[in-house]
């Protein structure tokens, strides 16, 4: 049910807010929707602009505070990067003399973090901090990686509209390869269309010999007659699969209203779902051996 922190801060002037918004910028803050809304009475108008953080903390402490500063703290990595850009923004933006704003040097704290604290326009500050070990700053949840290394894979790939089905096979193993996949780990099983892809998946991922299916295919709509009751249980026969097996099944078989339209989604280099999906393959394949271990 909560979804996010939102901590607001008051800017005095469209100048100072101009700054404020140009500074967390050049720190590579991802930008929000933003707001300007007219006057409704008299010199009423105002606008916002957030910048989204991937985490947010409230926190309440009793005792000594993280920092005296500022109560705005923003946990980085990479803190001498983040460091050298603010002070580049500082040195062109206020010039080194220009009062009120200011930049401290990285200092330990006595939490085991690294702590600077930057005043971009005055009566601003905010801290920016790391964890001293990088492993403390990781994130909760449970992920896997992206590394293909020492797993197999089975590609379950349909002949119907080959021109699309190949190209998602070469995004397909382009993904592996790159992810430190071997060749010979990597399965390529063909099978005549969609239809059939649910079997073909299911009796590779029963093998136990592959740590993920990835199963690739093409449906047009408007060249499919009941389209979609095909669609619907190509799509539940590899959920079913994957379920009863419990071998992660990375879904890849497009479905378009027009060949155009598929041809757009099979893009060799970007957007190419084949190596989406066996990008999500790669993942979960990674995760589950992390629950796994987890368990044991
Ligand atoms: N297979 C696909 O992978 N994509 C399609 O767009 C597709 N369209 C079909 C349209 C018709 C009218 C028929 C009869 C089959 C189609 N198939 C398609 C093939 C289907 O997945 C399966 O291979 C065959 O029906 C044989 O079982």
């Amino acid at each position: 049910m909560i979804k996010g922190i939102t901590v607001i801060r008051p800017v005095t002037s469209a100048a100072d807010f101009d700054e404020l918004v140009s500074f967390f910028s050049a720190l590579g803050f991802e930008p929000g929707r933003g707001w300007d809304e007219p006057a409704r009475r008299a010199g009423a108008a105002s606008r916002g602009r957030p910048f989204l953080a991937p985490l947010g903390n409230l926190e309440f402490v009793d005792g000594e505070l993280p920092t005296l500063n500022t109560d705005l703290l923003i946990e980085v990595t990479a803190l001498d990067a983040v460091h050298q850009m603010a002070q580049r923004w500082l040195d062109k933006n206020s010039g080194p003399e220009a009062a009120g704003t200011s930049i401290t040097r990285i200092e330990d704290t006595h939490w085991k973090s690294r702590l600077f604290t930057v005043q971009p326009i005055p009566g601003f500050s905010v801290a920016f901090w790391e964890w001293q070990d990088p492993l403390r700053g990781k994130a909760i949840a449970l992920e896997g990686d992206l590394s293909a290394a020492g797993m197999s894979f089975a590609i379950v790939v349909a002949r119907w509209n080959a021109v699309i089905t190949e190209r998602l096979l070469q995004g397909a193993l382009d993904a592996l390869l790159r992810s430190d996949a071997q060749r010979d780990h990597i399965q390529v099983a063909r099978v005549p269309g969609s239809w059939e892809i649910p079997a073909a998946a299911r009796q590779l991922a029963a093998t136990g010999k592959f740590d993920a299916v990835i199963t690739l295919g093409c449906l047009i709509r408007g060249e499919t007659a009941h389209y979609e009751a095909i669609y619907n249980e190509v799509a539940r026969g590899i959920g079913q699969s994957q379920q009863e097996t419990g071998v992660p099944h990375a879904f890849g078989v497009l479905t378009c209203e027009t060949l155009e339209q598929a041809l757009d989604r099979a893009g060799l280099k970007g957007g190419n779902k084949g190596f989406e999906a066996a990008a999500a393959a790669i993942e979960m394949a990674s995760l589950r051996g992390k629950i796994a271990g987890q368990r044991a």
